[in-house]
């Protein structure tokens, strides 16, 4: 996974060397045959019968040639720099009250798709824009386009994920936002987008039907980042065997806060309910700092 193999800073990072130079601080390389069976505490697997646990270590991942310290090491260091930029970000989305989600999922679950038929919907009460995040082609930006809305391309190449960075300079292509919604949608991908703070309010996991419902089991990490699942295309489950209930169930076992609403981007059902999920939070933003620039002005006022 990219914040311990440091895929998205490139190989001269991740190694702490020069293309090409080992890292002078990693264990030395095991080959294939050996069992790992040696006791020491960074061992990479466990063995349980017929299966391989690669991720209990303390990094709770495995890169060849990489020491679980030396793992956690570089985690630290893409994770403490992608959260200072969410940082950054948090402050731009709170100065202007713009409500910003960010959208996660594996590829096809449906997200741009709800993504236009949420913003038909939501009509122009409130300024929209989007962030689309694919590793190349500008395809969803366009869909997003035919709407009326701005959308902002961002191509990853091989990157797995948005970061907060190129959320930061997405954000300079956008001018007056007050009050509206910022929708990101993430790189399709169940995993590594967990990871990563982009300074918004909550993180939305898409699944759909079609992908089967221990999802929420098999990928934790994004099921408990996220505050509200969309249980997407439910206008297939007359043709399906999908258990909605078993991956309810499963979604609440990783994370038993989570919010759940069933929905079709291509019937309908749902959709004034999520819109709905939207408006609230906007408003309470809004209300937040309202109250905070009140005490603000009371402080001041009691200075006269
Ligand atoms: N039946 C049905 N199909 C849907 C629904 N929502 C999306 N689809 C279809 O699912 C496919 C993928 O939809 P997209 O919106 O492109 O999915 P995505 O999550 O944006 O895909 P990536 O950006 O590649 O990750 C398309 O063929 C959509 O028409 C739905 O609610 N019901
Ligand atoms: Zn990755
Ligand atoms: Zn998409
Ligand atoms: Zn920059």
């Amino acid at each position: 996974m990219c914040t311990v193999c440091g895929c998205s800073e490139g190989e001269v990072r991740v190694e702490g060397a020069s293309a090409g130079e080992k890292d002078a601080r990693a264990p030395e390389k095991h080959t294939h045959s050996h069992d790992h069976a040696h006791g020491y505490s960074s061992a990479p697997v466990t063995v349980e019968g017929d299966n391989l646990h690669f991720g209990r270590g303390p990094a709770h991942a495995h890169a060849p040639g990489l020491s679980q310290t030396r793992m956690v090491q570089i985690e630290q260091d893409i994770l403490g720099k992608n959260n200072r930029y969410a940082e950054i970000n948090r402050q731009r989305f709170m100065r202007d009250n713009l409500f910003a989600l960010n959208l996660v999922s594996s590829p096809g679950s449906g997200k741009t798709t709800l993504l236009t038929a949420s913003i038909e919907r939501t009509g122009q009460r409130y300024p929209v824009a989007v962030i689309e995040g694919d590793q190349q082609t500008a395809n969803d930006a366009e869909r997003i386009r035919a709407t009326g809305v701005k959308a902002i391309q961002v191509n990853t190449g091989k990157g797995c994920h948005l970061d907060a960075h190129m959320v930061g300079h997405a954000l300079d292509h956008f001018s007056d936002l007050s009050g509206g919604v910022l929708f990101i949608e993430n790189v399709g991908n169940l995993v590594c987008p967990a990871a990563f703070d982009l300074g918004e309010a909550h993180k939305v996991a898409i699944l759909s039907v079609t992908e089967g419902e221990d999802k929420p089991l098999k990928y934790p990490d994004m099921f408990h980042a996220a505050d509200l699942m969309l249980l997407n295309k439910v206008d297939l489950l007359p043709y399906l065997d999908f258990d909605v209930e078993q991956c309810i169930a499963a979604a609440r076992r990783v994370n038993p806060e989570i919010g759940v609403i069933q929905v079709s981007a291509r019937s309908g059902e749902g959709m004034d309910i999520w819109l709905e999920w939207i408006e609230q939070r906007r408003r309470a933003l809004i209300q937040a700092r309202i109250d905070q620039l009140q005490t603000e002005i009371n402080k001041l006022k009691a200075c006269l």
